[in-house]
């Protein structure tokens, strides 16, 4: 149905469209407005939280307008309007990640928008001080860690390079637990965020029915040809809920559009509901809902229950759907759709997109199985993230027989076809049949999702140049020799500068901006190797360490009013705040911290004056059921209980553990640090964000030679970064060893001492805690944190001695910053949009006349 109003009614159309405030006036009129009319508040009762919806109202109406003009723009580009028109490729990339830990919304509106200082003395007029408003909000946590933070990152720079991108998620009733911490343990309390959510669209009129189990018939069409019916089903129905995403200093605003399910329409049993079966009749109802009520709070770790397959199909399906049907209003050919989309696949969780895009073609559009297939692999690039092995994605046979019946022979057909390849081209090697099947013949089968999307798509890219290296050499070897090196490569990850130096170090971002005449660096962040030149500028210095003071100041502050700590600002910060992991090792760095301890126990007076005073602080969350993850979080609660209670010790130590740590959080305490701690055992980091982050923001990593750490180091240079640790190469002789070698296991003694401290309860029920010491003591200390403890406590010390030359640490930090240009997230964007999507911005109207 045509639904655009007719040209002759357009003038009148036009006169009434809404227009984006511009000024204070304008935005306080619609803040008020909002706030009076829309939530029905007054003058005599606007708290925060009134204030803070108004405010928000009135910025979502800007995006709106613009996000409104970028589809329109996007959609029906007029060609006459581009410069060069041959090079303009209408093409969307769909962005399918099961996570997006976006945060909070209304600051990153305002700073890109760049409205943020009219805003400011708007509601400061109206009786508010903006931080108040800021902090009403909640962050959309849509993600667990890393990986959804990426997708966040790259929205931001999708939408600010002009590209016509939409991100494609859940919409999850319930976040990320929120984390409390009681009597040092970890409580998790579920994150119900949409009780009020301004910035989403509820599109009802978008809806999509997916279905699941049921069974497969097989018929021949009127032209004698077999085709595959999939019926019986269940039907569940997804209803799109959009927000706007925009650009930094742009008008493209872009799409994040999130899949809500609930009970398709009949599905309701009106018979059952009349003759009083209240319960039964709204069981179905809930059934569905249940789909898309919670995110899964694993991070890294898989474990195979039947909700999540229905979560990942139901999304996968919703999503394609969607690409499709805006690709078949084009009335282009098939063979057009890789050329006008492109999809990538954040990590294995959309990989049943794969099969379901080939379902399309062959089932429902009729194209043959060869020419579907050439279109899908064009169409989809994988990205992975890890080669831990408990992170691989496997799916048992029955499980998917079960749910998707039609789905598990097209992945038979594509294995098929597969295996048949690569018998023709690799004769000799029998073996290798077995390696790369997509099916593991277990018992029960699984299906490995990660050949799946090796063998679905076109390019597959680790995300830091050791990971990428290392998944050609591991899990990905076979299929390096099958398809040739070039399938593979690498696009090492990347921050916005935009949150993670604007938003969240404002100071810092106007003494560069102060210093480089302007804010170009926010949109190209190599511009920063222009402040190398003020490494020795007097004013420049102080005004930077007094920047990093006042952030320290900060922290301390919130420290005190969440943890009823008292830390000294002027003492060494050194802070890990990341997803709570044995790779990740905290249990390293708290092990270090009671080897501090104990040294400063063993001191005289005299001694201790020489010490460089330090806090340590810990942040991030376990997922519920990984029990070691929550003894280390004990553990680090108990350690602090016992040292910051220490009269003797006072400020010389001091231990913090952060409840909650989520991306608002983040924003407060990474530009606070003196040294951040990046110590994942060599090989099982992929690539690490934070590190970057931290750098950005005036602080020295201590870090392995693991993930983005390499490439920090290339980029800052070795003095300005400690690094510690064995190195990938030589960790699986390291494990080796650790069983089989000849002298046995013998542990440095400082370790041992450590442990022997732990076991006397001086941190409480030593009980509590032998589990971690015996994965290391007993049972082969697999992320070697015995092997690389001497090194990591000799590195600390080098810290303490160069944090005592102030004048000397200060110009590496600045160094480093200047040198970050590297990591901002434009750069991974342009990599992926020349090197696997290929495709172009589309400027909006406005910029291209
Ligand atoms: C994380 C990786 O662990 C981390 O190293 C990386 O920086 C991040 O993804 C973004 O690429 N789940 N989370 C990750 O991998 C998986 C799987």
């Amino acid at each position: 149905v045509e639904a655009s109003i007719p040209e002759p009614q357009r003038a009148a159309w036009k006169k009434f469209s809404k227009k984006e405030f511009s000024t204070k006036d304008e935005f306080q009129a619609e803040t008020v407005q909002h706030i009076e009319t829309t939530l029905a508040r007054s003058l005599f009762n606007c708290d925060e939280a009134a204030a803070y919806s108004g405010t928000a109202l009135a910025f979502r109406d800007r995006l709106v307008i613009a996000w409104n003009k970028t589809q329109q723009n996007q959609t029906f580009a007029d060609p006459k309007q581009k410069v060069h028109e041959s090079d303009v490729k209408l093409n969307k990339v769909a962005d399918l990640s099961l996570e997006f830990l976006m945060g909070r919304a209304l600051d990153n509106a305002m700073l890109n928008t760049g409205m943020k200082d009219i805003a400011a003395d708007g509601v400061s007029d109206l009786g508010f001080r903006m931080e108040d408003i800021i902090s009403q909000e909640r962050d959309a946590a849509l993600g667990n860690g890393g990986l959804g933070r990426l997708a966040a990152c790259f929205l931001d720079s999708l939408a600010s390079l002009n590209y016509p991108a939409w991100g494609y998620a859940l919409r999850y009733r319930y976040g990320i637990f929120k984390q409390e911490i009681i009597d040092g343990y970890q409580v998790e309390i579920p994150d119900y965020w949409l009780d009020f959510n301004p910035w989403e669209f509820p599109r009802h009129d978008v809806t999509v029915d997916i279905q699941f189990y049921g069974n497969v018939r097989k018929e021949t069409d009127e032209s004698g040809k077999q085709v595959s019916v999939w019926e019986n089903g269940e039907i569940v129905t997804a209803v799109a809920y959009d927000a706007p995403i925009p650009g930094y200093g742009t008008k493209t605003t872009n799409n994040l559009r999130l899949w809500s399910s609930k009970a398709a329409q009949g599905e309701f049993d009106f018979t059952k509901f009349n003759s009083g079966e209240y319960e039964a009749s709204v069981a179905d109802q809930q059934r569905a809902e249940t789909i898309s009520a919670v995110l899964y709070p694993n991070d890294s770790l898989e474990r195979g229950k039947e909700l999540r397959l229905k979560q990942q199909y139901f999304w996968c399906a919703a999503s394609l759907f969607d690409i499709v049907r805006r690709f078949k209003k084009s009335k282009k050919a098939w063979t057009e759709f890789p050329n006008q989309v492109a999809i990538q696949l954040n990590d294995t969780h959309p990989t049943l997109a794969i099969p379901e895009l080939q379902r399309i073609l062959i089932d429902q559009e009729g194209l043959e199985w060869d020419e579907a297939w050439s279109i899908v692999q064009q169409t989809f690039g994988y990205t992975n993230h890890t080669v831990l092995p408990e992170a691989l994605e496997k799916w048992s046979v029955p499980l998917i027989q079960h749910l998707l019946p039609r789905h598990l022979q097209i992945i038979y057909d594509i294995n098929l076809h597969f295996l048949q390849f690569v018998e023709r081209n690799f004769p000799k090697d029998r073996d290798m049949l077995g390696r790369v099947s997509i099916i593991e013949e277990s018992q029960p089968k699984m299906v490995r999702m990660a050949y799946l999307a090796v063998i679905g798509s076109h390019k597959v890219n680790g995300v830091a140049e050791l990971h990428s290296d290392l998944i050609k050499t591991t899990i990905f070897k076979d299929f390096v020799r099958i398809y040739g090196p070039d399938k593979f490569t690498n696009v090492t990850n990347g921050i916005t500068p935009r949150r993670w130096l604007h938003q969240a170090n404002p100071r810092l971002s106007q003494l560069i901006a102060s210093k480089l005449g302007g804010y170009e660096f926010l949109k190209d962040l190599t511009l920063l190797h222009k402040l190398e030149a003020y490494v020795d500028d007097k004013e420049f210095r102080k005004e930077f360490q007094a920047i990093k003071h006042a952030n320290k100041v900060r922290l301390a502050e919130y420290i005190k009013t969440a943890n009823k700590v008292t830390v000294n600002p002027s003492s060494l910060f050194d802070i890990q705040v990341k997803r709570i992991h044995e790779y990740k090792r905290q249990q390293l760095n708290i092990f270090g911290v009671i080897h501090r301890y104990l040294e400063l126990k063993d001191m005289s007076a005299e001694e201790r004056k020489k010490v460089q005073p330090r806090v340590s602080i810990f942040g991030g969350k376990a997922a519920p059921g990984y029990w070691m993850a929550k003894t280390i979080i004990h553990l680090v609660n108990q350690v602090a209980q016992v040292i910051n209670n220490d009269a003797e010790i006072g400020d010389l130590l001091k231990v913090v553990f952060l409840e909650d740590y989520n991306v608002s959080k983040a924003e407060i305490i990474i530009p606070a640090s003196d040294i951040s701690e990046h110590i994942s055992t060599a090989g099982t980091e992929a690539s690490g964000t934070s590190n970057m982050k931290f750098v950005l923001n005036g602080g020295l990593v201590i870090g392995t030679c693991d993930g983005a750490n390499i490439e920090i180091t290339r980029e800052v240079g070795e003095d300005n970064i400690f690094l510690f640790g064995n190195l990938s190469e030589d960790v699986e002789d390291l494990r080796h060893a650790h069983f089989y070698s000849a002298d046995g296991f013998r542990l440095d003694p400082a370790l041992q001492r450590v442990f022997d401290t732990i076991k006397s309860g001086t941190f409480g029920d030593a009980n509590s805690f032998s589990a971690l010491i015996n994965s290391i003591l007993e049972h082969g200390d697999y992320y070697l944190v015995s092997d690389d403890f001497k090194s990591y406590v000799d590195t600390q010390k080098l810290i303490d001695e160069a944090y005592g030359n102030q004048e000397e640490w200060l110009t590496k930090t600045i160094t480093s910053v200047s040198r970050m240009g590297f990591f901002s997230s434009d750069r991974c964007i342009e990599e992926y949009a020349e090197a696997i999507w290929n495709v172009e911005p589309v400027l909006p109207k406005e910029d291209t006349a």
